[in-house]
This record gives structure tokens, C-alpha cells and sequence, in this order.
């Protein structure tokens, strides 16, 4: 995966306008969304990805559906449109209708995923997919494949043990894995410094051999909000 530096002087119009309708097309779905949960029409929850758009632009933007294998979060409504999928293939899934094309409307809602274009489907305890992740980064490198995993999660999430065991095992294996860590500083009403013991989660990993660019990564994921 090629690290490209974008600027607004240098990204070509056709670009722009593109990130610009995702980014907006995003919002509006992050706004109704809600609004079938209170007409009690489905979405049996809805945590809004506001102020994390950048970073989830680019997480759908660099995903190559041919080669690389996107496991999202909750949160990851805007990564979702990014790598492709529709805005009716969401609603599909937070309406759990059949036709839904992760599960067929089994799952709860806010889990994207489509199989079919290796948008895998994630348990819903809460950063267990970054294990997920490392098994088919495991397989990639096995069966000499192209391409990479991306996890996505949370900052506070990345307190799991099984977190730990997935980073760790990325680590000793030298596994094509990235971690993303969408740090709004709290884990749902707990604040990060409650949970986590570093300013920056992924500093937690900081000792693990061979992970200084997947954590030079994780930083610039790292996105300052306001609560
Ligand atoms: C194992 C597990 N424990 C608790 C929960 C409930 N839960 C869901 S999200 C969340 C907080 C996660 O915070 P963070 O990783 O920072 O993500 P954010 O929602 O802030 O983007 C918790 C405690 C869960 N889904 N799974
Ligand atoms: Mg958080």
C-alpha cells in the first residue's frame, strides 16, 4: 500500500468532488439514522461517526476490494460508503431486512459488511475483530496473497485482551495488518483516561518489536475532538 500526501493544491477536482459527496452523503445517513430507531422502524442502536470523517474517508479510500480484507467497527458508517457499499446496503442491514448483504438481517444493526467484496462481518464484543484481522493477515502471508487487512476500532477498545493478543501475535509473525485506532477520547460515557494508561492507546503497544510504522500509523489516525 502506497503512502500518498494529499493537499487541497495538488488533488484533481474529480477527487475532491468525490470525497466531498461521500462526506456529505455520510452525514445525512449519520443523521437519519437515529430517526428510524425512534419510529421504531429498526437500527437496534445508532453511535454516530461525526468529527471522525477524515479518518474514515481514508480507511474506505486506500481499501482495495480485490486484494485487501476491511473488518470495521460500529462506528465505521462513513469507512463503509468509502470502500463502496451503498447507502441501501446499510439501511438494509439496520432495518434487518433478508436482503441485507452481510446477513441477511441477522445481525444488529451498524455491523457492515459484505462478504462478497471482503467487508467481513464482526462479533459485536467490542475490538474482538482485530483477532479476526490477524488470522487472515496470517493467511495472506501463508498462501503468499497481495494485500493487507485493516482493523478498525475504537481508542478504548484497544483495552481487550484479546486486542493484545492480536497486536502482539501481528507483531511476532510480521503479519501485513493495520490497526486503526479512532481515538474521540472516550469508550462510550467512560473517559480514555479511565481505560486506557497512555495518551495515545496505541503507545500502549509501543514495546512490541517491529511495530514502529504500524504505530507511527496509528497516530496520525489519532483525531483530536471536542466532547
Ligand atoms: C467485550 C465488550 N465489552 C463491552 C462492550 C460494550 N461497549 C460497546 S462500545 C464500548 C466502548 C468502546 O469505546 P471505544 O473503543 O473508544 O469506541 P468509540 O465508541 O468511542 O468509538 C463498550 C464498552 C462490548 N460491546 N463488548
Ligand atoms: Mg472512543
Amino acid at each position: 500500500m502506497e503512502a500518498i500526501n494529499y493537499t487541497i493544491n495538488t488533488t484533481d477536482k474529480e477527487t475532491l468532488a468525490k470525497w466531498f459527496h461521500l462526506l456529505t452523503l455520510g452525514r445525512k445517513l449519520d443523521e437519519k439514522a437515529p430517526n428510524y430507531l425512534k419510529q421504531a422502524l429498526g437500527w437496534s442502536f445508532h453511535a454516530p461517526y461525526a468529527g471522525h470523517d477524515a479518518i474514515q474517508l481514508a480507511i474506505g479510500q486506500v481499501f482495495d476490494r480485490q486484494t485487501d480484507h476491511l473488518f470495521l467497527y460500529y462506528r465505521d458508517m462513513l469507512s463503509a460508503l468509502s470502500a463502496g457499499m451503498t447507502t441501501e446496503e446499510i439501511i438494509l442491514n439496520g432495518l434487518s431486512k433478508a436482503t441485507d448483504p452481510g446477513t441477511g438481517g441477522r445481525h444488529m444493526s451498524n455491523h457492515f459488511s459484505k462478504p462478497a467484496w471482503h467487508i467481513h462481518n464482526v462479533s459485536s464484543a467490542t475490538g474482538n475483530h482485530t483477532l479476526h484481522a490477524v488470522g487472515v493477515a496470517r493467511a495472506l502471508k501463508k498462501y503468499h496473497q497481495k494485500g493487507v487487512a485493516i482493523s478498525s476500532q475504537g481508542e478504548s477498545s484497544t483495552s481487550e485482551g484479546y486486542v493484545f493478543e492480536a497486536i502482539n501475535g501481528a507483531s511476532n509473525e510480521k503479519l501485513p495488518v493495520i490497526f486503526v485506532i479512532q481515538d474521540n477520547r472516550y469508550g462510550i460515557s467512560v473517559p480514555k483516561k479511565d481505560q486506557t494508561a497512555n495518551l495515545h492507546a496505541a503507545d500502549n503497544y509501543s514495546g512490541l518489536k517491529i511495530l514502529e510504522s504500524s504505530i507511527a500509523t496509528a497516530k496520525t489516525c489519532l483525531i483530536p475532538l471536542t466532547p
